[in-house]
């Protein structure tokens, strides 16, 4: 137990109930992030989600991933949905019908996906599962049969989705970097005009079970649409988008970074079941190389996005500029650079009363402390933070974001994401990753 205030029993009636929200969220095959909220299943949820089960049931961590690469398309990409047929008309737009994915080739013939992806965390969940699952033998196998699968979705981000061959893999949609309305995106966001009659007709309903404050504004769904109107005329092609200048073209830092961790990962698995480790580890490498070329921003002590329409890094001072930790990108000089910055009332002093870490600077104007990925803190983040940190020996900051994985849901319930200042929930209520890493965390 990493939090000194909560006592034994207390961990464990959490731990319980952390188990039944999952239970109440898993649908047969897979679990959804919400019932109410995010009625399908969710690319980067899924293998957070199988994390936690790893330790617990082995069945529905495997079960989890099979369902989720069940909906890969035929180019290798993973898709960020994959629907749930019986919820087709639950509370989630864009559904299905919306991102008319049936105009390209590569679509999977009979499971129903959406058309973008999101963070490549999926070998990272596989070695975990080999790592903590009960039965070793069954998650070798079962790592072995994934394997091919695995191999084609990497190859597939730096064949498709990195033109110019450096390294680094691009996304274009927000939702493909699984932080919404990141205050990254203002930039680009605000630069390309759009024109409304030209936007298709859509119906919100993200704001039925949540606040409206606590999520994107409409112009940025407005936005949202139109990439996602934009791929589909373009039948998904994925040159085409580039030719016909995608607004929205962007070397992510998480992205990368989780690209280049499950490249490590992959590279152990593929040791551990009798492959060749050795592309995997020189993918690793050279985009470990390139981000510290071209995304590492020195004078901010972290690294920055990088917006390819306008060949300038972003400057947003976000957690997820220090998320390259997680996969030991940054040296000895960076990482303490890095850490100097966190360990600020910028994102929580060591000393500060706050719950450690705001996913944005909240010196900044535009910082929010209830507004979605403009400031709340994300147990997901936070769970790649105390990792990253403690391959480098941060101990006491580990300790104390590892406390706010545990100490969040205490106080105020498993909610999608909590105040930093007041501990306070917000977004959805019973979210699957939040008691899926708490587990993790607790076992
Ligand atoms: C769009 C499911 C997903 C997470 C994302 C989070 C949110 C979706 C939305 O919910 O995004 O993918 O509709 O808001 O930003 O990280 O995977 O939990």
């Amino acid at each position: 137990n990493p939090s000194p205030d909560i006592s034994e029993s207390d961990c464990k009636h959490l731990a319980d109930t952390a188990k039944k929200i999952l239970n109440n969220n898993w649908k047969d095959s897979f679990t959804v992030p919400s019932s109410s909220q995010y009625p399908h299943q969710w690319s980067w949820d899924s293998v957070f989600i199988a994390m936690g089960y790893a330790h617990y049931n082995q069945d529905r961590a495997e079960s989890e991933l099979r369902h989720l690469f069940n909906g890969q398309w035929k180019n290798g990409m993973v898709p960020q949905i994959v629907f749930n047929s019986t919820e087709l008309n639950g509370d989630y737009f864009p559904g299905y019908e919306f991102w008319e994915i049936n105009k390209s080739d590569n679509a999977p013939d009979t499971v129903k996906t959406s058309g973008i992806c999101q963070p490549p965390i999926h070998s990272t969940g596989v070695l975990h599962l080999i790592k903590y699952a009960p039965n070793r033998e069954r998650a070798l196998k079962f790592a072995s049969d994934l394997f091919p699968k695995l191999v084609s979705w990497h190859n597939y981000l730096y064949s498709e989705r990195d033109p110019n061959n450096e390294g680094l893999a691009y996304i274009r949609h927000p939702w493909e970097s699984g932080q919404d309305n990141s205050p990254i995106w203002d930039s680009i966001l605000d630069e390309f005009e759009i024109n409304k009659e030209e936007l298709p007709e859509y119906e919100r309903k993200d704001d039925i079970h949540v606040n409206a404050d606590e999520r994107p504004s409409s112009e940025e769904y407005d936005k949202y649409v139109y990439l996602v109107d934009f791929f589909r005329h373009r039948n998904y092609h994925e040159k085409q988008i580039l030719d016909d200048n995608c607004p929205f073209l962007v070397q992510d830092v998480l992205f990368n970074t989780l690209l280049c961790k499950a490249n490590r990962d992959l590279a152990e698995i593929a040791s551990l079941i009798g492959k060749n480790p050795k592309p995997f580890k020189e993918s690793a490498e050279r985009t470990a190389e390139a981000m510290n070329q071209k995304l590492w921003n020195e004078k901010e002590q972290m690294y920055n996005d990088f917006d390819l329409q306008t060949s300038k890094k972003i400057q947003a001072r976000v957690l997820a500029g220090f998320m390259p930790l997680y996969a030991k990108i940054p040296d000895e000089s960076q990482k303490q650079k890095m850490f100097d910055y966190l360990n600020t009332h910028c994102f929580c002093q060591l000393t500060d009363t706050c719950f450690p870490a705001p996913s944005y600077d909240k010196s900044g104007d535009d910082y929010s402390a209830r507004t979605y990925w403009r400031g709340p803190v994300w147990i997901n983040m936070n769970w790649l933070l105390s990792e990253g940190l403690d391959q480098y020996g941060f101990d006491d900051y580990v300790k104390q974001v590892k406390n706010s994985i545990i100490q969040l849901p205490f106080k105020s319930g498993f909610r999608e994401y909590y105040d930093t200042d007041t501990g306070e929930g917000y977004g959805i209520e019973n979210f699957s990753w939040t008691a899926a890493l708490l587990l993790d965390t607790l076992y």
